[in-house]
């Protein structure tokens, strides 16, 4: 766990500081622990961080630009060593992805003490922050976990009396209001930035599923843009018959990647072990979601990219990597092995 004593002290870092500069992951988890600090503290900029190739150039710009006193890494696996010796002041990075080993910063991941508690990023920022419970539970269901504070969320009815993670995401309302802080980050950068300022301003979740004000249905308009292009792309993949226990799907490159959450979406609805989802981005890449139905799909992934050209890490059962385009076919190949091994033992 993360301990009492730490959620202090990144208190008293986010107090002390006048101009943070967030880093947070680009999913719920990620930009709702960016929400609860910015709503809490109300001072800083937030970016949102993709895995991408070079990213450590990527966050060294964005470093020199803003030239923060504070720095901070929501809910990012990785973060190289050359960016934390770049920084000029303190660093705080707030992750519960396998834990790594990093010089020159303050590094908060409750899997560090103790192995297997992995809860999700925004579970520790609401225990920082201790107000906007609803963007906590975004966050964290977002993650497919439930929190000890759910019972405390005022509009239960949300929940549509559904109970899993995979139910209320994928078959209730406030699994669209996840899918809502997923969608608004797509787009250009300047487009996310503003659903993001908007979101900064929401009180109630209604404003936007029940558009009950102009700013919620600013964002709900946003989400049904997206939403659309999203909802086509399912179809594709539902359509899709594979023939094995391992479901592989590839769509080019467009606008917005949706693998994560097509991924997710998929491992709810169709009955396969494992799931691997890529996209092919701009750079002969394939952006890869893998997911794990009946089987740990981590150990597997980190034995195949020792002999592909690749990088990648996440969860046991949900993970992610980039690959070289040319490599990807290799890259199924080898992951199909690894499954047929599981499968004898
Ligand atoms: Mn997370």
């Amino acid at each position: 766990m993360v301990t009492d004593e730490q959620l202090q002290e990144i208190r008293d870092h986010l107090e002390k500081s006048l101009n943070p500069l967030f880093f947070y992951d680009d999913d719920q988890d990620g930009l709702s622990a960016f929400l609860l600090l910015k709503r809490k503290y109300q001072k800083g900029r937030g970016i949102p961080a993709k895995p991408r190739s070079g990213d450590h150039e990527f966050y060294l710009r964005k470093i020199r630009e803003i030239d923060p006193d504070l720095i901070v890494f929501l809910d990012r696996p990785d973060v190289a060593q050359e960016v934390l010796d770049g920084a000029k002041c303190p660093v705080l990075w707030i992750d519960h992805h396998k834990p790594v080993k990093r010089l020159g910063v303050k590094y908060y991941n409750p899997m560090v003490n103790t192995p297997g508690d992995n809860r999700s990023t925004s579970f520790w920022v609401y225990q920082v922050v201790q107000q906007d419970l609803w963007i906590a539970l975004v966050g964290c269901i977002g993650d497919w976990q439930i929190p000890d504070f759910l019972d405390k969320f005022e509009h239960q009815e949300l929940f549509n009396k559904k109970k899993t993670p995979p139910e209320i995401l994928f078959d209730s309302e406030f699994g669209k209001l996840i899918k809502v802080f997923n969608f608004i980050l797509k787009g250009s950068s300047s487009e996310s930035r503003k659903n993001v300022s908007v979101l900064e301003k929401i009180q109630s979740p209604l404003e936007i599923l029940r558009q009950e004000s102009s700013k919620g249905k600013f964002l709900w308009k946003k989400f049904e843009q997206i939403n659309k292009e999203y909802e086509a792309l399912l179809k594709n993949a539902l359509d899709h018959v594979e023939e094995g226990r391992m479901f592989i799907f590839t769509y080019p490159t467009g606008k917005n990647s949706f693998s994560s959450g097509l991924s997710n979406e998929l491992l709810h609805r169709l009955n396969k072990d494992v799931f691997i989802i890529a996209r092919e981005n701009e750079h002969d890449e394939m952006v890869t979601s893998i997911r794990g139905k009946t089987v740990d799909v981590l150990p597997m992934l980190e034995k195949v990219l020792k002999t592909i050209n690749g990088h990648g890490g996440g969860h046991v059962r949900a993970c992610g990597a980039v690959i070289a385009k040319e490599e990807f076919p290799k890259f199924v190949v080898e992951m199909q092995k690894e499954f047929a091994k599981l499968k004898l033992n």
